[in-house]
């Protein structure tokens, strides 16, 4: 089935095109669109890497189809299921106001769509503009199951930069020469670290230095001297990475779909869940220019340590055609370089002018994040091959989240269904430690919970997220659904609450949907919960997500309607 796409343009006739031209494109301008879209989910053959795998896609694509809206539009995506998972999809970074039905984590805020079967996803853009995009939320299916989603400013309204003269989107991802879902479930047999992936790709090709990827390699055209802008996507599973262009200087204008104070770097560190939007020059002489990216990697742990490349080609390049000379490689900050990721992170700030500052909280929220090792009773079993006879878990303040099975949360707290979840989620650790020092071995196995904590609404939040050292300290890219934050601090070693915030940045915080904790470091966040529902919180590297690294907001409903969840849609699928 072909992808549709019709656009219900706003009222409009024949009277005003002439003398009231202008009046008609004024009210054209201020009128919003609704997109119409038919994803189907369908295995579909797609070699990589010399060879061909059943790849779960959407409409035969990989990666996705781009969705590109404005700001004010409506979406309207009819899921059809026609793969042999179950499967939901998430539009990541999209607020979903009282609309937490169309946010899409399975058995958190819906059941899952079961093979066979459909639901059509329906939210409207509210006050967002630059990149996001969506991906599967269920179990590993957002390997291959992802696209852009681009919201360009509302019609008359431009960029607070000037108007780049073409767009590029970048979408980062992972392979894996093997089916993702059997690396996952190998993984829950085992209880050992999954397999990493065995090759990182640039809109979904690995590019020149992969056997078998040469020919497929993507190619970016660019003019001398213009200006383009990249919309840089995280859609990678479990990696962090390093972002390069040879010879050329990027300006990031923007993360997580919303704007940035103008930051010049030779290197983007981009987390799964992030996106980031920055501005090239082509001020280099015509030639071929290599982008790459590689692995930051900050656990003690085995990674995907192979490079993904792309070519920035100038279109005055002069022809090469018989010589055998390869374009120009960027330097890439080493795996560890934990240093070049922080200072890149650090610079990102918000326009002044747009913050609206959270000066007091109502909540004081601190919430470890690391991962775990459960004891088993039988060591040498098949099932437990973590760490010396162990099994590999992960968890938030000590508990270990686990998806509901019979319902999703949201709809067991909306139909008032017990028993599907508990609201004892704690607002600080059980137990205090030093979370990134010697951890004693009776602290490292965290109890299994889907605990949810309540927020009234409208009340201001305040989160401090720290990483542990128990296993492994690691940045762990942390993802809060249904909201945007700032960041207001960020460091290394534990947080102190006596001396950090006084060095709280309320002046220009970067407006974020995903963050990283640092690795054995904290970071903290603040938001206003004007979004009601249940907003799941993770770490956005699946493999840690897949163990428990998560929690959930239950956003308690306001006063009347308009601060209410909206009734959930016909169709929505049951378990
Ligand atoms: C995992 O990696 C091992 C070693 O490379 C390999 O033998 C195995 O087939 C892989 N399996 C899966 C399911 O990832
Ligand atoms: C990647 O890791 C493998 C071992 O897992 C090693 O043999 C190889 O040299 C490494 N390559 C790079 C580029 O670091
Ligand atoms: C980073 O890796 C290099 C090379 O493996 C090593 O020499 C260095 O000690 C590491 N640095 C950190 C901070 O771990
Ligand atoms: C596993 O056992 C070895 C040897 O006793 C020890 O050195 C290591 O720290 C242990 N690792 C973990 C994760 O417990
Ligand atoms: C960590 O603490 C344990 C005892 O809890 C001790 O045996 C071990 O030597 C310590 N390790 C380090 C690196 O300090
Ligand atoms: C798990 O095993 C380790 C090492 O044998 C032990 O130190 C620790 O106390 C055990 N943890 C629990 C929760 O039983
Ligand atoms: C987690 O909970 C278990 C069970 O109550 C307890 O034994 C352990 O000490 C706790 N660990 C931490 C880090 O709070
Ligand atoms: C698919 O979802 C349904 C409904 O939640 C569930 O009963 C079934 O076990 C799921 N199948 C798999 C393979 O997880
Ligand atoms: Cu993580």
């Amino acid at each position: 089935m072909e992808t549709y796409n019709l656009i219900v343009k706003p009222w409009c006739s024949h009277f005003f095109l002439g003398l009231f031209a202008m009046l008609a494109l004024l009210s054209l301008s201020a009128d919003a669109e609704t997109h119409y879209h038919q994803f189907v989910i369908q295995a579909k053959p797609v070699k990589r890497l010399c060879r061909t795998h059943n790849t779960i896609t959407v409409n035969g694509q990989f990666p996705g189809p781009t969705l590109e809206v404005r700001n004010g539009d409506s979406l309207v995506i009819r899921v059809v299921n026609s793969a042999q998972y179950n499967i939901s999809l998430h539009w990541h970074g999209i607020r979903q106001l009282r609309n937490p039905w169309a946010d899409g984590p399975s058995y958190v805020t819906q059941c899952p769509i079961q093979p066979g079967g459909t639901y059509t996803y329906r939210f409207t853009i509210i006050n967002q503009e630059g990149t996001l995009w969506w991906h599967a939320h269920t179990n590993w299916l957002r390997a291959t199951v992802y696209g852009a989603l681009i919201i360009h400013p509302k019609l008359g309204s431009p960029y607070p930069f000037s108007t780049p003269k073409r767009e590029y989107t970048i979408l980062l991802g992972e392979w894996f020469d093997r089916n993702p879902m059997d690396v996952l479930k190998l993984a829950q047999f085992t209880g050992a670290a999954p397999n990493v992936s065995d090759a990182f790709t640039i809109n979904g090709q690995p590019g020149d230095l992969y056997r078998c990827s040469s020919q497929e390699t993507k190619r970016f055209a660019i003019e001398s001297g213009e200006t383009v802008l990249l919309r840089i996507i995280g859609s990678m599973l479990n990696q962090e990475l390093f972002f390069a262009i040879a010879n050329h200087k990027m300006t990031v204008v923007g993360v997580d779909a919303a704007y940035t104070k103008p930051f010049t770097t030779n290197v983007v560190m981009i987390g799964p869940g992030q996106t980031t939007n920055v501005l090239l020059t082509a001020d280099q002489p015509p030639a071929h220019y290599y982008m790459a990216a590689h692995a930051y990697n900050t656990a003690n742990a085995p990674f995907d340590n192979t490079t993904t490349t792309a070519i920035l080609e100038y279109k005055s390049a002069p022809c090469k055609k018989g010589q055998s000379s390869r374009p120009v490689f960027p330097q890439l900050p080493g795996y560890n370089d934990t240093a070049t990721a922080t200072a890149f992170t650090a610079g990102i700030k918000s326009p002044a002018s747009q913050v609206k500052a959270i000066t007091d909280i109502d909540e004081n929220l601190f919430f470890t994040a690391g991962l775990g090792l459960n004891n088993c009773t039988r060591p040498n079993s098949p099932r437990c091959q973590g760490p010396n006879g162990t099994r590999i878990t992960a968890s938030m303040n000590n508990v270990s989240f686990v998806l509901p099975r019979t319902n999703s949360i949201m709809q067991a707290y909306y139909q008032g269904v017990p028993g599907v979840f508990t609201t004892d989620f704690p607002p600080v650790p059980p137990v205090q430690f030093d979370y990134t020092g010697n951890v004693s071995r009776g602290l490292w196995q965290p109890i299994p919970g889907t605990k949810l904590y309540k927020l009234k609404y409208g009340s201001r939040v305040q989160i401090v997220l720290q990483d542990t050292s128990i296993v492994t300290t690691e940045d762990h890219p942390m993802h809060i659904h249904g909201y945007h934050f700032y960041v207001v601090g960020s460091g290394f070693g534990n947080f102190n609450p006596r001396t950090d915030p006084a060095n709280f940045n309320f002046v220009d915080p970067p407006l974020r949907n995903t963050i990283g904790t640092n690795p054995g470091g904290w970071v903290a966040i603040r938001f206003v919960a004007d979004n009601p529902g249940v907003w799941l919180v993770h770490c956005h590297i699946d493999a840690h997500l897949s163990t428990g690294l998560a929690m959930a907001f239950l956003v308690e409903n306001g006063f009347g309607e308009s601060q209410s969840v909206i009734p959930p849609p016909a169709d929505l699928p049951t378990c």
